[in-house]
């Protein structure tokens, strides 16, 4: 039987998934009838961008699953009209990309880079450079990207605290959770990187309260979602030096407006949401694997828990 699957998402995207949705349907055997247009009462299964016109799913009375195209589902778990699982992307490509930001933004703090590539004073100054067994850095979220980006951060030698909602056991990764493991993860952050979902439990994870707890100096490096700083507690601490920088690469509100203080703070680094875009090749592999899952009666994989909205 030939499955119908919509792909509700910007028309842009169409032009680049279409031809790897396609690919992957046909490498797992899958007959698929692919397109942006299709009669709502039906589709089998929704491949879905919170951005697309798409928002009133009571029509898709034959859907079996919508398969988001971004890792982020907070523009869409309040969606009442939502009664079908959904499931969130993990794509490996995805992860890649971030593992690479995450590392590169950690290394430019913990070697000081800006002081050679800034320096235009002509002075000589040789110094010993740290190794990464004297830095803690701590990944606030280990979810598919915090766990992954920890584990390399690991195994390059930093000391690396985690931080998540429920108990885990990482090799290599110092694991807490909950209130107390939040209070004591920062404590240890000379460099905290947040890699949490935005929910209503999320919001300013970093506060005037819970900055106070980080070290003198401290670095944040925010890829995660804008919502979980509060940006005048972060201003604040930055002016006062108790947060020595900060690279922000999401914001409560994007673009970033340009008369934002943070793209003219001397100590903050503004990156306009880039640290990892979805490739198309595996994630569609990804999405077409759990509609493989679906069509099998197997669990899908990645599904939203959507009272947690992650
Ligand atoms: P996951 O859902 O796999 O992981 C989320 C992690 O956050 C889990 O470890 C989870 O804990 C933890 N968490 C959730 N709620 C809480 C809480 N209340 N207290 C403590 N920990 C909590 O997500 P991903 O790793 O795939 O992605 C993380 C986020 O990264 C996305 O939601 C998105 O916002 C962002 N992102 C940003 C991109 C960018 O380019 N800037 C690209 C892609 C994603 P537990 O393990 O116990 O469930
Ligand atoms: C995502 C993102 O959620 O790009 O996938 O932020």
């Amino acid at each position: 039987m030939t499955l119908n699957v919509l792909f509700a998402a910007q028309p842009e995207r169409w032009e680049t998934y279409e031809a790897p949705l396609r690919a992957a349907f046909d490498q797992a055997g899958i007959p698929a009838n692919l397109s942006m247009e299709i009669a709502p009462e039906v589709v089998d299964y929704i491949v879905y961008a919170p951005n697309s016109d798409l928002q009133d799913f009571a029509p898709y009375t034959r859907a079996k699953a919508v398969l988001n195209l971004w890792a982020g589902v907070e523009n869409i778990t309040g969606n009442e009209t939502l009664k079908i699982p959904l499931a969130r992307m993990v794509d490996p490509g995805l992860t890649k990309g971030m593992v690479e930001w995450v590392t590169g933004h950690v290394l430019r703090y913990h070697l000081g880079i800006d002081t050679d590539i800034l320096r235009r004073d002509t002075r000589w100054e040789p110094r010993t450079p740290p190794l990464a067994d004297e830095r803690s850095v701590v990944m606030l979220g280990l979810g598919a990207l915090g766990r992954a980006a920890g584990e390399t951060l690991a195994g390059l030698g930093f000391r690396v605290t985690g931080w998540s909602r429920s108990p885990k056991e990482v090799p290599g990764i110092d694991c807490l959770h909950g209130e107390d493991g939040l209070e004591e993860a920062l404590s240890r952050a000379e460099i905290a990187v947040l890699l949490l979902p935005d929910t209503p439990a999320t919001q300013n994870t970093l506060n005037a309260r819970t900055l106070a707890l980080m070290p003198k100096g401290a670095f944040i490096i925010n890829p995660g979602r804008g919502p979980l700083i509060d940006d005048k507690a972060l201003l604040a601490a930055l002016d006062a030096g108790r947060i020595a920088h900060a690279t922000l690469d999401v914001f409560r509100v994007e673009p970033l407006p340009s008369d934002h203080p943070y793209w003219r703070h001397p100590q903050v680094t503004v990156t306009p949401h880039i640290a990892a875009e979805t490739r198309a090749r595996t994630a569609s592999e990804s999405i077409v694997e759990n509609i493989r899952r679906g069509e099998a009666g197997e669990p899908f994989l990645n599904l939203v828990d959507r009272d947690l909205g992650y």
